[in-house]
């Protein structure tokens, strides 16, 4: 007999069972002592040619499918029906075993002669290649191979009941027809696990038997059962009613899992009165009849607001309770004793701006984060202020006065009071990032979005996992993205990139051209190269070295406050160099470190402040990057570049995932080591010969939209090419 039978049903998140299927061939288990059955519960398109790939790669795999809809207890079901081995062993499709995960629950099993074996579930939001980056959840809370009191294993599972990461001999379930609730599609682990509870005799809990339960971070396209219960709450509370009916009388005489099962049910509707309620009145009632006798006792555990929710809804006072869950919500939200600052804007914003009427010459004007006047926007402004004048009513949402600014605009600083209030009244916006999540946008608003560069990084919906600090990157992306009445593209490339990873439509997307390259190709370009090195005191005897490297996505101190690790051996540099060049050195404009440089003065000049990094590239000789799109802008200029990449491997696949392949596509050399980066420097005329062609084609693919006009070209779309407002 086969030892094991893996039951794994499916319904959607194709993308993610090359983990799931993946983990259980390298488990490297005999071939004949398992199998796995996968149930397709509605399934997405393309999982037969999923299980067919996985059956020539030897995964002893068998598949059956129905079209509607039935649930994962439906499926598990007719999974157990099907299973021969000895064992059962159920397994989400978007979840993966970790390696040694199933030979030691077998081996802890067939030693202990047990009848269930348990072993470690580690929440993630990775795949497996870099689950290793985890380092959060990365916890192993099962020390020893260790048998089962029986008061542990009737108080094996405290809250969340879950039949994942154990090993069940199958005679046990088929002799007392344990089964899934199949009439329900949230809770249905419940009644199978306490039933199964009842019966087991010999239970273990096992080392070094991980299960990584993915989290999702794509709740768009993929939301996990979980994040669709978020908009279908009356129908998780009626399932979890109907469990909780169903299940009371198989724990009637273990006051531990009684008490278990009535602490979720009591939380859940509690946290349905705290999360918005959205019980129809049917629901209502039904929650009322088994709060009446206070759920065995556990309503009076609850906290006071918890008791006056739970006693309301028992005598059927609705209203009370939706009004204390409603201060609980509010209380939860408000940031400090009295709320933060947004939230008393978002108030006054309510109360009084969003009744006065939109101001159709307004434009406001946001370049990262409020962090400077700079990128597109800065020439969006100068040239609306040039051909427009005092037509229009300019702001700028802006955290320091900046000294190059022209005009006269009106400033706010990011999130104020005046910033909420211009984002209320104006009816343009320009930003170069994405807008403050609180932004409102109304019918009549025009917003334009002008992005910050051609993507060589993964975006968005492109990317895998997120590794950086938020991980609801891809839903409030989405959610942004659906603001945007304009999107400035650079070249074709990036217009395919955007259009699938922001899922913008194409209409909306500009492909003019940079704003922020069209001083590159100015007339005065030279002009403006000599007043800008005099303004930084560079000595014009020297070559210019511009050194701008991008953030790391996993190095942070907190959203958009992110560290920065110096690389460069600058001792090394000044020493090789110092003789012809100097360097300028910037950091991204995420980046929160401050460095202090001042001890390589007058060979290093740190311009991370430095407003406009387009007049920084007017006045270098060569740019080194890393995976920043610097390198896209600065190739304007057909000026040499050179990558320097230490962490190549690293961020090419942990981290982020890139469009390009940068060892063929870039037009200079990829560096890992800074004496490479120094030999390169020195014999760059070679260099240049060397990647002459690949520079040509690079140029053409990501720089031919480019001409200088490209500021005209989106004012015109926006604003319509007449004169006045
Ligand atoms: N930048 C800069 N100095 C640096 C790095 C970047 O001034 N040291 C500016 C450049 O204008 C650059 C822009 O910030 O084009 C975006 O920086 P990236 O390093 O490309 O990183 P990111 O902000 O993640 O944007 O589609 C583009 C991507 O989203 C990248």
């Amino acid at each position: 007999m086969k030892t094991v039978s893996i039951i794994i049903p499916f319904s959607n998140g194709l993308c993610y069972l090359d983990d799931c299927f993946g983990s259980i061939l390298s488990q490297g288990l005999e071939e004949g002592s398992y199998e796995v059955i996968c149930l397709g519960d509605s399934p997405e398109e393309g999982i037969v040619a999923k299980v067919e790939e996985y059956e020539e790669k030897g995964l002893p795999i068998r598949y059956v499918q129905w079209l509607e809809k039935k649930g994962a207890g439906y499926a598990r079901n007719k999974g157990i029906m099907m299973a021969e081995a000895e064992y059962l062993y159920f397994l989400d499709s978007d979840d993966y075993i970790l390696d040694g995960c199933m030979s030691r629950l077998i081996e802890c099993a067939k030693a202990n002669d047990a009848d269930l074996v348990r072993g470690d579930i580690i929440t993630t939001y990775y795949k497996s290649e870099s689950f290793g980056l985890n380092k959060y959840n990365h916890k192993k809370l099962i020390k020893e191979d260790r048998k089962l009191s029986d008061v542990e294993l009737s108080n094996l599972f405290s809250t969340e009941v879950t039949a994942l990461n154990m090993l069940i001999r199958r005679s046990l379930v088929a002799d007392n027809n344990i089964e899934f609730d199949d009439q329900v599609l949230y809770y249905t682990d419940i009644p199978f696990v306490m039933q199964l509870l009842n019966v087991t005799s010999i239970g273990y809990l096992a080392k070094d038997a991980g299960l990584a339960k993915r989290k999702r971070n794509d709740p768009i396209h993929y939301p996990s059962l979980n994040q669709s219960a978020k908009k279908n709450k009356d129908k998780m509370v009626e399932d979890l009613i109907h469990v909780y009916q169903n299940t009371l009388p198989v724990v009637k005489d273990q006051p531990k899992r009684r008490n278990t099962i009535s602490v979720i049910m009591c939380k859940t509707i509690y946290k349905q009165c705290v999360n918005g309620w959205h019980l129809s009145k049917e629901t209502a009632e039904k929650c009322s009849a088994i709060l009446k006798d206070g759920a065995n006792g556990v309503v009076n555990k609850f906290g006071f607001a918890g008791r006056i929710i739970l006693r309301s809804i028992a005598s059927k006072r609705y209203g009370l309770a939706k009004f204390v869950g409603r201060f609980l919500r509010w209380r939860k939200k408000k940031k400090g004793k009295f709320g933060n600052k947004i939230q008393w804007n978002r108030f006054i914003d309510k109360l009084i701006f969003r009744h006065l009427p939109r101001k159709k010459n307004w434009v406001v004007f946001e370049s990262f984060f409020g962090k400077g006047y700079n990128d597109s926007p800065k020439y969006l402004y100068e040239y609306m202020l040039e051909k427009y004048g005092n037509q229009y009513k300019y702001i700028w949402i802006i955290n320091n006065p900046s000294p190059n600014m022209k005009g006269k605009p009106k400033k706010a600083k990011l999130h104020s009071l005046r910033h909420v209030y211009y984002s209320t009244r104006a009816k343009y916006h320009i930003y170069n990032v994405r807008q403050p999540g609180w932004f409102k946008k109304e019918e009549d608003m025009v917003f334009l979005e002008t992005w910050h560069g051609t993507p060589l990084k993964k975006l968005a919906f492109d990317l895998d996992d997120i590794h950086a600090a938020s991980q609801d990157h891809k839903e409030t992306f989405y959610r942004d993205s659906r603001l945007w009445d304009y999107l400035i593209s650079a070249n074709p490339f990036s217009t395919e990139v955007f259009a699938r990873a922001f899922e913008v439509d194409k209409e909306k997307i500009l492909e003019v051209g940079y704003p922020r390259n069209d001083i590159l190709y100015s007339p005065k370009a030279d002009e403006i190269a000599k007043s800008v090195k005099e303004k930084l005191g560079i000595p014009s005897d020297k070559k210019v070295v511009l050194y701008a490297p991008t953030w790391r996505d996993n190095e942070f101190y907190g959203p958009g406050r992110y560290k920065f690790s110096m690389a460069l051996d600058i001792d090394l540099m000044k020493e090789e160099l110092a003789d012809d060049y100097v360097m300028l050195f910037r950091t991204h404009y995420h980046i929160a470190d401050k460095l202090d440089l001042s001890q390589y003065e007058g060979f290093v000049y740190n311009v991370s402040t430095y407003e406009d990094v387009s007049e920084l590239y007017l006045i270098s000789d060569m740019c080194v990057t890393d995976y920043s799109s610097v390198f896209f802008d600065y190739a304007n200029l057909r000026r040499p570049m050179l990558f320097f990449v230490y962490d190549f491997e690293e961020y090419k696949d942990e981290l982020r995932g890139m469009y390009l392949d940068m060892e063929t596509d870039l037009p200079g050399p990829l560096l890992k080591t800074n004496k490479e980066l120094v030999n390169a420097i020195k014999n760059i005329d070679k260099i240049n010969a060397e990647y002459a062609d690949r520079y040509n084609n690079f140029y053409d693919r990501f720089c031919s939209v480019d001409d200088g006009n490209a500021t005209k070209r989106v004012i015109e779309t926006m604003f319509g090419g007449g004169d006045t407002p």
